[in-house]
């Protein structure tokens, strides 16, 4: 069994070595998931499933509750409710455009009614009434859709193949939870009658999932993106390397994965992703419409490379691979030429296996490098950035530095950061540096909720569901155009986190607040309403097998 070292365990208290090996007690095929690393755990999780599924037990309550049209999360921009609803019968069609990207999200609507159903639910060009997902031009944007329920069926529009996959999500949860079931459920199927008219307040609604502190495979980080798709994100960032392990290959440097990328927190086999399984990755994502941000955390954060390549270093000399927890006591050789080859074929070789346009450089707590040596560095990695086509994102200690035109800068301070620094990064945003928030005392999802939370960390202090979501990215930076702002974004870190039932546990329930800040307007924000939407969720999770933590915030439904 994987240990964690301090301070993880000093903070986590005596329940975390239980949950180590936890793993699923029920699974479900819709998302994917993983096999038990160790026969001999399944012992052990029986016992510990007990503390975690207490929160999640196989019940099929709520599962006959009839949604009204708005009972969404993230909240429609305009819901118009009335008319006849629409019931899904063994003759429904799920009527499609004839493209390539029109069908697929038919497929997957398909993939998502069949089990629970059992109905046929063919895919077709053909006919009329049933489900139509129809591409045309509009008033949606790149993301937007608009949905017409009412007695002959359900047409959901949109101008492009990304607002017909965000109106799916939307007909998901106006079903009974029941549908997300894998084994076939009574129904009846049936969808509020009315309009709802939905277009996102932010194109940036992100989740980062660290697999450097901790290795997740790619089943486990494909289950997440299922769930991150189910409201709405559009980016999933991950933290591919840092002080604990380096987990993308590199054709030209092929050590930094296959000896930096050997271990992790705890001193357990950690492991990396081949270029194939990066880009099945990718390919994932983008069937579900989530962009993958891979970052390179540079210039510190960076032991795993240091460790791997002795060349690397000012000295010469490799530092052994590192398996705790702490921070900041890595960085490259800003005055070695070989630094910037090093940087160059990364990024080159990143940047080609990367559809999307961002490209994520780190540059947080780069306390063993010199703050002169930091703007040097940054002065000459982001340009490698856009020699190879992409737009870099860096944590917002980048501001600190010159951010390169189009920069974008992800704000982790806290509410209480000092002036100074809130200063620097508003400062920047007025220059014309992008804002991601991900404020670490509102979405990390890494820190525990309260005292008593298994799992995670509490640097940032206790962050309630309330917490998460009760706060506005709009005028969150004083200072900060609005403008500037691109969105938000729920940072997982994995000190302390080991595999999805860990992932799930501590993003259940606070992700989908994110989510809601991400996308709902303003106007649609109040905890009053969102608690109840939310406590709506907890038996399509049950359904899922997303074993979340049930918060007494939340008014979940009797068991
Ligand atoms: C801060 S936030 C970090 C990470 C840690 C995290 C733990 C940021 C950019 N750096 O290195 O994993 O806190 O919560």
């Amino acid at each position: 069994m994987r240990g964690i070292v301090s301070p993880v365990s000093r903070e986590s208290g005596p329940y975390l070595l239980e949950l180590q090996e936890g793993t699923f007690v029920r699974q479900h095929r819709k998302l994917h998931h993983r096999a038990p690393r160790l026969l001999a755990s399944l012992l052990l999780v029986t016992a510990v499933g007990a503390s975690l599924t207490a929160a999640a037990p196989a019940t099929a309550a709520g599962s006959g509750t009839r949604a009204a049209l708005g009972d969404v999360i993230p909240a429609p921009a305009s819901v118009d409710p009335g008319g006849s609803p629409y019931r899904i019968t063994e003759r429904t069609r799920i009527r499609v455009d004839d493209s390539r990207e029109a069908r697929g999200v038919g497929g997957y609507l398909a993939d998502v009614l069949r089990p629970s159903t059992g109905y046929r639910l063919p895919v077709t060009t053909h006919g009329d009434g049933g489900i139509r997902l129809r591409l045309a031009k509009g008033p949606y944007g790149d993301e937007g859709y608009r949905l017409d329920s009412g007695r002959s069926g359900v047409t959901i529009t949109a101008a492009r193949p990304a607002g017909l996959f965000h109106g799916v999500q939307t007909l998901r949860q106006l079903l009974p939870a029941a549908v997300e079931r894998d084994s076939v459920q009574p129904g009846p199927w049936v969808v509020a009658g009315g309009t709802i008219k939905d277009t996102p307040r932010y194109g940036w609604r992100g989740a980062m999932l660290d697999v450097s502190r901790h290795f997740f495979r790619v089943e486990e980080v494909k289950r997440y993106i299922d769930q991150l798709a189910l409201y709405k994100f559009n980016k999933l960032h991950l933290h591919l390397s840092d002080d604990q392990g380096w987990r993308i290959a590199v054709d030209s440097w092929p050590r930094l994965a296959t000896y930096g990328g050997s271990t992790e927190v705890g001193g357990g086999p950690g492991g990396y992703y081949t270029k194939a399984d990066y880009k099945e990755i990718v390919r994932y994502a983008g069937s579900r419409h989530l962009e993958v941000v891979p970052e390179i955390d540079m210039p510190g954060h960076t032991n795993a490379a240091l460790a791997s390549y002795a060349e690397l270093n000012c000295d010469g000399v490799a530092p052994p691979l590192y398996t705790g927890t702490q921070v900041g006591f890595s960085s490259l050789c800003v005055p070695k030429e070989i630094t910037y080859d090093f940087v160059d074929d990364v990024v080159r070789e990143i940047a080609a296996l990367t559809p999307g346009r961002h490209l994520h450089i780190g540059g947080d707590e780069a306390h063993s490098t010199s703050h002169e040596d930091y703007v040097k560095f940054m002065d000459r990695v982001q340009p490698v950035v856009a020699k190879y086509g992409k737009t870099v994102v860096g944590w917002h200690q980048l501001t600190g530095a010159t951010p390169a035109k189009g920069a974008i800068a992800q704000y982790w301070g806290l509410d209480g950061t000092g002036a100074a620094e809130k200063e620097q990064v508003a400062a920047a945003a007025r220059n014309g540096t992008g804002l991601v928030l991900s404020p670490a005392d509102r979405v990390y999802l890494d820190m525990k909720y309260d005292a008593q939370t298994p799992l995670g960390l509490s640097w940032a202090g206790y962050v309630d569901v309330r917490r998460s979501y009760d706060w506005d990215p709009g005028a969150y930076l004083p200072g900060a155009p609005a403008s500037a702002v691109k969105g938000v974004e729920a940072p997982l870190w994995s000190e302390t986190l080991e595999n999805s039932r860990h992932i799930e546990y501590m993003a259940f329930p606070r992700l989908p607040g994110v989510a809601e800040l991400g996308w709902s307007p303003r106007a649609a924000h109040g905890w009053d309403g969102y608690k109840q939407r939310l406590a709506a969720q907890g038996p399509r999770w049950e359904a899922l097998g997303i074993g979340y933590y049930r918060a007494p915030q939340v008014p979940w439904p009797a068991e």
